[in-house]
């Protein structure tokens, strides 16, 4: 059937950011993942050191892998239930579940109902001797911590911050009308997807207007910032390389 009328989009990508509502992405099919419509979200092709996806696991869908050598991943679940098996112990993620996974780890999902997870992939940089380790949790168990003296802006860090991990995997929550204290220019890149609520992100020398579902990717050094707006609190989880030096 033919369309009528325009077809617009809120989509962007610029050489160092990028603003995909979830609409407009692509589906992938990634072979490992059995009954799974699969969204790349962002990758070495736009910039980013890391690969971000959305999975969405139809009944019976899920995975058995194993990451390539010196391959991390982490694994969040945004709606459903999944029955993960990592390194031989078994665990139940439910909504605002998530799993550290050390590189080369042997896991496997599987969800007996449609689940959605965002699942994220980069390569572990070493530091010393020092070994990331597995790690499972929920962020509905993390109580969070006020940010930066701003009443309200809640930040929950889901991975100990400790130097044997070279990421963090974050929430915000911002009441309508919070807003991040600065406008942030670092080297670190962030992977962004919005959760909950609406407002406006500051990206480069532009505000775009987000909302739940969106997928934002900072590369190093866009200037950032994020205003909320809209009815309900807004939260968002996003990644973050830290604790190394630069690679020259
Ligand atoms: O941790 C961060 O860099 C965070 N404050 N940035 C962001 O939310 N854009
Ligand atoms: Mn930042």
């Amino acid at each position: 059937m033919s369309r009528i009328g325009l077809v617009g989009s809120r989509a962007r990508v610029e050489r160092d950011w990028a603003l995909l509502p979830p609409e407009g992405v692509a589906e992938s099919v990634l072979p490992e993942w059995r009954n799974t419509v699969s969204k790349v979200l962002t990758a070495p092709a736009m910039g980013a050191a890391f690969v971000q996806y959305e999975l969405a696991l139809a009944a019976g869908g899920g995975t058995q892998q194993t990451l390539a050598d010196g391959v991390q991943s982490f694994l969040f679940v945004f709606e459903g239930e999944v029955r993960l098996d990592l390194n031989g112990a078994g665990h139940t993620l439910t909504s605002g579940g998530f799993a550290y996974m050390k590189p080369g780890s042997r896991f496997s999902v599987d969800a007996e109902a449609p689940a959605k997870l965002l699942w994220l992939k980069k390569r572990y940089v070493p530091y010393g001797s020092q070994k990331p380790h597995d790690l499972v949790g929920n962020e509905n168990k993390l109580p969070g911590e006020t940010y930066m003296g701003m009443e309200g802006v809640i930040l929950k860090t889901l991975l100990p911050v400790d130097t044997i991990w070279d990421m963090a995997m974050n929430i915000f929550t911002f009441p309508p009308g919070g807003s991040l204290p600065v406008t942030e220019t670092h080297v670190m890149e962030h992977g962004l997807v919005f959760l909950q609520g609406q407002g406006v992100y500051y990206l480069g020398r532009e505000w775009m207007e987000v909302q739940k579902g969106d997928f934002i990717w900072m590369g190093p050094f866009v200037p950032q910032s994020f205003y909320a707006a809209g009815a309900v609190p807004s939260r968002y989880i996003y990644y973050k390389d830290v604790h190394r030096d630069v690679t020259l």
